[in-house]
């Protein structure tokens, strides 16, 4: 008895130390379209993150279901955290303490922090850490975590920006090399920015050709060295999105309700200064993982919390459903990921299974996910066909959307009944989504929605959304599903 004892302690001590470690990594805010990996054209130079794409797996089809409240960071960071869908999450406002579906525990179950990322992996034997902003978030997932660094830095300097999350690892790193700490690792290393204030580091600011603009009286200049204004870029949204004075569209400092070229343009190139900065402290965090000897029994995750629009469409903030704010960036690499790109439809909240899978640890009851390891594998080029949109943040219902192929539907029903308006894109033809706005002329280049010829696409449309609302226990219906 003793020696099986022994033999099964052996055992375990042997297989925990081959188990992968995890680096996964999340920036607030940024629009794949950003990325050269996505955009080849983008101005944005990301040596590292381009490099873990051409090692790794580049995901086209990677999404985020969706908010309930404006600030579509804490849905999206909860439905990480946990593995539920858009309409199964608790609220982080301890003054409501429940969400549009809180008082139904067969929906939101309680004490889900306990199901929660690093709750899981600290069960399974793991060493957990995090750094990444404040508020906004899952508090109760993110304490969680053994060691736990967290600060709001959108500053531009090292201390106050991208550099101090980048340390924290770094110093993580260390104390455990010093204390020769053999347990695998899940560190959760998050990014400010980003994120307005988009306040870049001087120098790479000056690359961009931006400011950090401050003076709300006045535009900031143009300047050659700006990023161009984004293909799908509008001074105006056709209509109203919705959401009376959403901060994302009316008070962003640099931007405010300014959508002419020079604004748009300062601001991107702001952005892609703090998005250089963080590729720098990836290349950083990574270059000691692999002075470690851990680099090949590591997988790194590289995402968003959700895109982002600074002037496409018109829009600003990350409150929209088209692809520059639905879709996320998506990269893995790691033991046994097959390189290339993959069009692989998960959502963000899939992430919780999918690691659960790669170390080989049974995920909680409570996750609704599915692992996409057998795309990372190569055996499966998608894990679903269909993908859905939510952002109920201002009048409700808000906007809806589905995908399924090359197919996308979008409504938006806001304002007691003001604004009411379908759009669909064929995005195979139309990958920007032009509008009639953006002037193409061109039958394909357009919303399809009034178009007799898509009659039948536009039905079979509006019945997949309204299927896929009943399934996730959407509380609002839209007018025409009434
Ligand atoms: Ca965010
Ligand atoms: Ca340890």
């Amino acid at each position: 008895m003793r020696f099986l004892i022994l033999l099964s302690l052996a055992l375990t001590a042997s297989l925990s130390a081959k188990k992968p470690n995890f680096l996964f990594i999340i920036v607030d805010d940024q629009s794949p379209f950003d990325l050269k990996v996505y955009h080849p054209k983008s101005a944005l130079e990301t040596p590292n993150i381009d490099q873990l794409a051409s090692s790794g797996l580049v995901f086209d089809g990677s999404y985020h279901m969706g908010s309930w409240m404006g600030a579509v960071c804490t849905c999206s960071r909860h439905m990480i955290m946990t593995g539920r869908s858009v309409w199964h999450l608790p609220s982080n406002n301890p003054k409501k303490k429940t969400g549009p579906n809180g008082n139904n525990p067969r929906l939101v179950p309680p004490n889900l922090e306990k199901n929660s990322l690093a709750a899981v992996f600290n069960r399974a034997g793991y060493d957990t850490m995090r750094t990444c902003k404040r508020g906004n978030s899952f508090s109760g997932a993110n304490n969680q975590f053994q060691v736990v660094k967290d600060a709001t830095k959108r500053g531009d300097t090292d201390e106050t920006g991208s550099h101090w999350h980048g340390q924290q690892v770094l110093d993580y790193l260390d104390s455990r090399e010093s204390t020769e700490d053999e347990d695998p690792f899940l560190i959760y290393f998050g990014f400010s920015h980003p994120h307005d204030e988009r306040n870049g580091k001087p120098e790479l600011l000056d690359k961009y050709g931006a400011k950090n603009h401050r003076d709300k009286k006045s535009l900031p200049a143009l300047d050659p060295k700006q990023p161009e204004l984004p293909i799908n870029y509008l001074s105006k949204h056709p209509f109203s999105h919705g959401h009376p004075n959403l901060r994302d569209e009316v008070s962003v400092p640099g931007v405010w309700k300014n959508r002419d070229e020079a604004t748009i343009r300062n601001e991107i190139g702001r952005e892609f200064a703090c998005s250089e900065n963080i590729d720098i402290q990836i290349g950083r965090v990574l270059k000691k993982i692999e002075a470690m000897g851990e680099l090949d029994n590591t997988y790194i995750i590289y995402t968003s919390d959700h895109g982002m629009a600074i002037g496409r469409h018109g829009l600003q903030g990350k409150q929209n459903l088209y692809e520059h704010t639905w879709r996320v960036p998506y990269i893995v690499k790691g033991p046994g990921v097959k390189k290339g790109r993959v069009q692989g439809n998960i959502y963000l909240l899939d992430t919780l299974a999918t690691l659960c899978d790669l170390a080989d640890i049974k995920p909680p009851s409570t996750n609704e996910g599915t692992s996409f390891k057998p795309v990372l594998t190569g055996d499966k080029k998608t894990i679903r066909d269909t993908l859905f949109g939510v952002y109920a943040g201002g009048t409700k219902p808000g906007m809806r959307s589905v995908k399924k192929g090359d197919w996308k539907l979008v409504k938006f029903d806001v304002l007691d009944g003001q604004v009411r308006e379908t759009q669909l894109f064929n995005l195979k033809e139309n990958p920007n989504e032009f509008l009639p706005e953006h002037r193409k002329n061109n039958p394909k280049l357009t919303n399809l929605a009034t178009l007799k010829e898509h009659a039948a696409k536009l039905k079979e449309m509006e019945a997949l959304l309204k299927s896929e609302m009943e399934r996730f226990n959407d509380p609002y219906p839209l007018w025409n599903q009434k």
